[in-house]
């Protein structure tokens, strides 16, 4: 176990006994979900029985429409399948959206929203909107909910081992980092703000999920925190991520995904990781986004 702390402004990180960046347990038992810590089949087949319905919000704003395409018929492939998915694609040029073949039982619903000027904005505005989705009772018929980033693409299987109360992902860059590095926002003045002496994993923002409920409290929280810095003209230092790894420090998910559940093309696949699954996938950021 890590324990961060700081004297007289020196930071000192302690009881470094083995930073087991594999471990499948965190010290709350919540399972950390890696290749070979479940059998697939059989974790399936147990929520199957259940009839269960798994709705996913993407976000595809400005440029970012670009990247439906292969997130959808990548989804189709590897994310739930055999499972009743209904995708909920926000985005602001609804005429982009292709139109790509569903499994049976698997269904799309376009959400027109009004564009911005600052990728910030459409990435931050998600939390409010996902609120609004479930407040709106669209997704009443389902059991789980999943906001996933849409410059991602999936090469392996997603299945029943990822469902549980509240889901967070743990950052592929970070896995494996002493705490004080994490790029938590760091100024008292946000909402955000984690001090040095906290913290215990470095969750991505391109992962979210868990039970309806659990989801729109985690929205309705992270919406609330960034209004707050926003009235103040804060903007943490990684946006929503930055609250979402607030909230997730106070309200510990029920289980984690490992980064093979939120990879990133740029990253060389290490030995211990057996498996990507999910992976943000190489983007030009001055092509898709509309400002710096
Ligand atoms: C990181 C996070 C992302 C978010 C962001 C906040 C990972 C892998 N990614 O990615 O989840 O927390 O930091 O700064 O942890 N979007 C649009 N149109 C735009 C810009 C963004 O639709 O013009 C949406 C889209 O769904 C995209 C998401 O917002 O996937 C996040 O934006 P990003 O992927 O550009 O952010 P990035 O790569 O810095």
């Amino acid at each position: 176990m890590l324990f961060c702390f700081l004297i007289d402004s020196f930071i000192w990180v302690s009881a470094w006994d083995g930073l087991n960046v594999q471990a499948d347990l965190t010290s709350w038992l919540a399972p950390i979900v890696w290749e070979g810590t479940f059998d697939p089949k059989l974790i399936d087949s147990i929520y199957k029985q259940q009839n269960i319905t798994v709705a996913t919000t993407v976000f595809a704003l400005g440029k970012y429409t670009v990247f439906l395409q292969d997130f959808l018929e990548s989804a189709e492939q590897n994310f739930f399948v055999g499972f009743r998915v209904h995708y909920y694609v926000f985005s602001d040029h609804p005429e982009q959206v292709p139109d790509v073949k569903l499994g049976g039982e698997r269904k799309l619903t376009v959400m027109t929203v009004n564009s911005s000027s600052r990728w910030q904005e459409m990435s931050l505005g998600r939390m409010k909107r996902l609120e609004m989705l479930i407040e709106s009772g669209l997704v009443n018929d389902a059991d789980y909910l999943f906001s996933l980033d849409v410059d991602t693409k999936f090469y392996g299987r997603w299945g029943a081992e990822t469902l549980g109360d509240l889901i967070g992902v743990i950052h592929a860059w970070y896995y494996n980092s002493p705490c004080v590095l994490f790029p938590y926002e760091r100024r008292p003045e946000s909402q955000a703000f984690i001090p040095y002496s906290e913290g215990d994993y470095y969750y991505g923002g391109a992962v979210l999920g868990g039970s309806v409920k659990c989801v729109y409290q985690l929205a309705k929280t992270c919406r609330e925190q960034l209004d707050i810095d926003a009235a103040k003209s804060i903007e943490a230092a990684w946006q929503e991520e930055s609250h979402l790894n607030k909230y997730f420090l106070y309200n510990k998910p029920s289980k984690l995904l490992s980064p093979e559940y939120s990879w990133d093309d740029q990253k060389m696949k290490p030995q211990e990781i057996k498996i990507i699954r999910f992976s943000q996938v190489l983007k030009n950021y001055a092509e898709v986004r509309p400002n710096i």
